[in-house]
């Protein structure tokens, strides 16, 4: 009887300690000290002996349902913790596969690529084709068939980065102007965006390498009201509001009256600042209508045809939309600085 009252005593005290333990660590310290080879249970097994033979087989019984009902409850406890440790986990490790994948961000258009499709967009609704040019260009291309033979002064205007195969980077899009006229001749409007070279010192608003966009329609009767219409127009498309120009004689050998259209500089609103020299205008869109030496390089006769032309200076112009006050930063792929736009 002695047996039973520690039986009962022990199957009490360790379902108190089974319920009571937070932990799965306290759980098992508490089977170990009930059931454990040198547990308790062991300990009251070993007066087993002692017992006289009729006790033996109902303490032996109780004994054995003991020991069953706290392994069982010892089971149930300790996958109840391992359920909870899992569900823990993951909730810890959970994660929603339709959410877009972080640390890929898109990418964005550059701002002078922006500046660009916007003006192939508006050209291509006024009946412009867009054309395509090679950077590394013939002196033919890029000079002759533009009325600037090899011993004209103008030359000089635009340093050039020769090859030693004795073609150049071009200089502008202009010789565009050219492959465009041989190819497809006259009527002919077309716009050439792209990539040009020069061989000078850099600064707030000078690139060795930047972007042009070069224009040009040959018709009949073209003049120099078509040349302001199509310039104002280009113009209100890029800036969306008014802007202050100014129009000045330009010379440049393959148009004939030839303009320099200038923006007042939208960085200092025209007081005087590095980008526009301290002058308050920024020299943007060259212009004019094509040189009848350029119409006949190209094989187009100048009595049945005219037409104007202009050149562009994309990166300076995505300078004045966007406030850029220098043009280093529009080429050095600082993408702290791209993201902005
Ligand atoms: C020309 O390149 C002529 N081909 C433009 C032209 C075309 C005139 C058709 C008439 C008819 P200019 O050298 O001025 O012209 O350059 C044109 C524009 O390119 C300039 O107004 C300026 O906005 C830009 N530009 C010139 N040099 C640089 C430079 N180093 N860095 C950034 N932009 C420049």
């Amino acid at each position: 009887m002695v047996v039973d009252t520690s039986l009962e005593e022990l199957r009490k005290a360790t379902l108190a300690r089974f319920a009571s333990a937070t932990a799965l660590d306290e759980l098992e310290e508490a089977r170990v000290q009930a059931l454990g080879r040198k547990g308790t249970l062991a300990a009251i097994s070993k007066n087993f002996g002692k017992l006289a033979p009729e006790e033996r087989a109902h303490t032996g019984k109780l004994l054995n349902a003991v020991k069953n009902e706290l392994e069982a409850e010892y089971e149930r406890k300790k996958a109840a913790f391992e359920r909870e440790a899992l569900a823990q986990r993951l909730s810890r490790e959970w994660i929603d596969v339709t959410l877009p994948a972080p640390g890929i961000r898109p990418g964005s258009l550059h701002p002078v690529t922006q500046i660009q499709e916007e003006i192939e967009d508006l050209f291509t609704s006024l009946g412009f084709a867009i054309l395509d040019g090679p950077e590394v260009e013939t002196e033919e291309h890029n000079f002759d068939a533009l009325n600037i033979p090899p011993t004209h002064p103008a030359r000089d205007m635009q340093d050039t980065f020769w090859l030693t195969n004795g073609h150049l980077l071009r200089t502008h899009t202009s010789p565009v102007q050219v492959r465009g006229m041989r190819k497809f001749g006259p009527p002919l409007r077309m716009i050439a965006p792209g990539r040009t070279f020069r061989n000078e010192e850099v600064d707030a608003s000078h690139e060795h390498t930047f972007y042009q966009l070069e224009g040009m329609m040959i018709d009949r009767d073209v003049s120099v009201a078509n040349l302001i219409y199509f310039m104002k127009t280009l113009l209100s498309g890029v800036f969306h509001r008014d802007v202050t120009v100014r129009l000045r004689p330009g010379y440049f050998p393959f148009v004939e009256p030839g303009f320099e259209l200038d923006i007042q500089c939208l960085i200092c609103g025209g007081s005087g600042c590095s980008v526009c020299k301290q002058s308050g205008w920024v020299e943007l869109l060259p212009c004019g209508l094509i040189h009848p030496n350029v119409l006949r390089l190209s094989n187009i006769d100048p009595d049945e045809w005219s037409g104007f032309a202009f050149g562009l200076g994309l990166t300076r112009l995505a300078m004045m939309r966007y406030g850029i006050d220098d043009i280093r930063q529009l080429q050095g792929g600082d993408l702290r600085f791209l993201n902005q736009f």
